[in-house]
């Protein structure tokens, strides 16, 4: 199978209540441990990528690693995806070269600014037949450099998310309801507004909703780095059992880049921490792959339920 966009497969989750998990990419151990996961669970998957990220692995290496992994799972579907596209050029960059998804994130804009932008992306992306996604809201948290304190982080009005998409046509909308990016997300009881999400989809009920900032921040994984010598005190996310709430609710895309780094970053600690003698970049990037795998799979499995449902 080659790249897919997401419109048969987020209509497959939302005729079925699943989620399908949208995991960020930045070297070549990440894509394989999400496709050996993948592939492990039967599960569609997206492959997304931030402009930071793009810029890291460099767009080239990132389409080539992309398309290895398509050529070694043929009977898995696979999107890649830009994550928080700031600009069209950059949206634009991603779809000439070879992205089946873009996301607009207009979410720093006003109401219309935020329509007239994504609208733009939109008309480029489906005279490509590229798909897209676009933010309504803001999230808690530090985005776009802008650093939104709890309080003030804008949950998305309803009404609003119906008009949004009906002005701009985007495929898929990302909505605000209480994630936020990064391993500090709660400072006490995690909490999130199904209701909104209730009201959003009852609204526009044919319309794929997207989770951001939807990592766990698994305990292990916070407490493995912490054990071998790193300072992560009082990390927090989503629960497992609210992310399965959100894909049983109309939520088809869940995005995790936290967990990941996480798993790695435990893994290779812990090797380091064990035996400081070691300097084959394999001894630990090996486990650290394995992590990552784990980590999605139980995810895939477990939480969204996205397995076998190619
Ligand atoms: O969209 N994302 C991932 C955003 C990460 C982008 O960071 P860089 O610019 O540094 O690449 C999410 O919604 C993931 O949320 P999470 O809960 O995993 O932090
Ligand atoms: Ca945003
Ligand atoms: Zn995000």
């Amino acid at each position: 199978m080659p790249l897919v966009t997401t419109k048969e497969m987020f209509e497959k989750a939302m005729k079925e209540h699943y989620a399908i998990g949208a995991f960020n990419v930045n070297n070549m151990e990440i894509v394989q441990g999400i496709m050996d996961a993948a592939a492990e669970q039967n599960s569609p998957v997206i492959l997304q990528a931030s402009s930071s990220a793009i810029q890291y692995a460099r767009i080239g290496y990132l389409m080539k690693m992309v398309e290895a992994a398509v050529e070694e799972n043929p009977q898995i579907p696979v999107a890649i995806h830009l994550d928080h596209g700031p600009d069209f050029e950059t949206c634009k960059m991603c779809i000439d070269h070879g992205f089946t998804s873009v996301m607009i994130d207009g979410s720093k804009y006003d109401f219309e600014e935020n329509v007239r932008l994504t609208k733009q992306v939109v008309d480029y992306a489906h005279s490509h037949g590229v798909v897209v996604e676009a933010e309504l809201g803001k999230l808690a948290g530090i985005e776009d450099e802008v650093n939104v304190s709890a309080n003030d982080a804008m949950y998305t009005d309803p009404e609003q998310a119906k008009e949004f998409v009906e002005r701009t046509g985007c495929d898929s909308l990302a909505i605000a309801i209480g994630t936020s990016h990064g391993a500090y997300k709660f400072k006490g009881e995690a909490k999130l507004r199904f209701d909104i999400l209730a009201k959003v989809k009852e609204l526009i009920p044919n319309t794929p909703i997207v989770l951001h900032g939807a990592s766990t921040v698994i305990p292990e994984l916070v407490n493995m780095c912490n054990q071998y010598g790193g300072n992560i005190p009082g990390a927090k996310g989503v629960p497992d059992e609210m992310l399965h709430e959100a894909s049983l609710s109309g939520v088809s895309k869940i995005n995790v880049d936290t967990d990941l780094r996480l798993a790695m970053t435990a893994e290779i600690r812990k090797v380091f921490a064990e035996d400081p003698s070691v300097f084959d970049p394999r001894k630990y990037l090996t486990p650290a792959r394995q992590k990552i795998k784990e980590t999605v799979a139980h995810k895939m499995k477990d939480v969204f339920g996205s397995n076998n449902k190619i």
